[in-house]
């Protein structure tokens, strides 16, 4: 893909999780946007007190741009499962407490589907990107990747719930994709494009 240049020449990453870090690294290159990592400019993590994904996509790039003074992207993700009432949803990075590690929230998953029988789930993805903190006109895209949970836990790749996300036609979990096959697929690959094409349109030539 060629790189076409945005508004743009730098960006913080608005996020602390290198699972996600290293997928959005990748996903982005084709922008050419120089992209720095929160952690590396010691901005912590925003707060994320709202009740959806866009919501708290739009606090960590507000919080993010405001303190790098850059344009931000942000990501905020996680697993949607009907038959637990949509969790954990929005509280997917803390699902089984609040500094809970990737494995601890997956026990809690498997534990809280005991004798369910509807395994449906989806990622979804709200990325945002904003040119400074007060930017009244956010570029804002989704994406959403539907699959079925499963007990055993299956694949080393990515991170989060990937090893229990069975993507059915695949007969794989996103955990058995290599990077790239999980990037052309997933939420978080949707949405990035999604916003690359928003960009590149509102750096085109009028
Ligand atoms: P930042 O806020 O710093 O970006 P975070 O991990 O707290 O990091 P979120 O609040 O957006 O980010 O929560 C995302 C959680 O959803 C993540 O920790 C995983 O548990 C899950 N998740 C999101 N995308 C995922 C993916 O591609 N594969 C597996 N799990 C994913």
């Amino acid at each position: 893909m060629s790189k076409s240049r945005v508004l743009a020449t730098q960006a913080v990453l608005a996020t602390g999780n290198a699972g996600k870090l290293r997928e959005m690294a990748a996903l982005l290159a084709p922008i050419g946007l120089q992209l720095r990592a929160q952690g590396g400019l010691g901005i912590a993590a925003a707060p994320e007190t709202g009740v959806t994904f866009i919501e708290n996509a739009l606090q960590k790039a507000r919080h993010a741009s405001r303190s790098a003074k850059l344009p931000a992207i942000a990501d905020d993700s996680g697993l949607v499962v009907p038959a637990l009432g949509g969790a954990p949803g929005v509280r997917s990075a803390r699902y089984a407490g609040n500094h809970a590690t990737d494995a601890q929230n997956n026990r809690k998953l498997i534990a809280s589907l005991a004798g369910l029988e509807n395994r449906t789930a989806w990622f979804f993805c709200a990325l945002v990107f904003i040119e400074r903190e007060e930017d009244p006109a956010p570029l804002l895209a989704t994406g959403i990747w539907r699959g079925r949970i499963i007990d055993q836990p299956r694949g080393g790749g990515g991170f989060g719930y990937d090893p229990h996300f069975l993507i059915p036609h695949l007969g794989r979990t996103s955990a058995e994709l290599a990077a790239e096959e999980k990037n052309a697929l997933s939420h978080r690959g949707q949405a990035v494009a999604a916003l690359l094409g928003q960009l590149r349109e509102r750096s085109a030539p009028t």
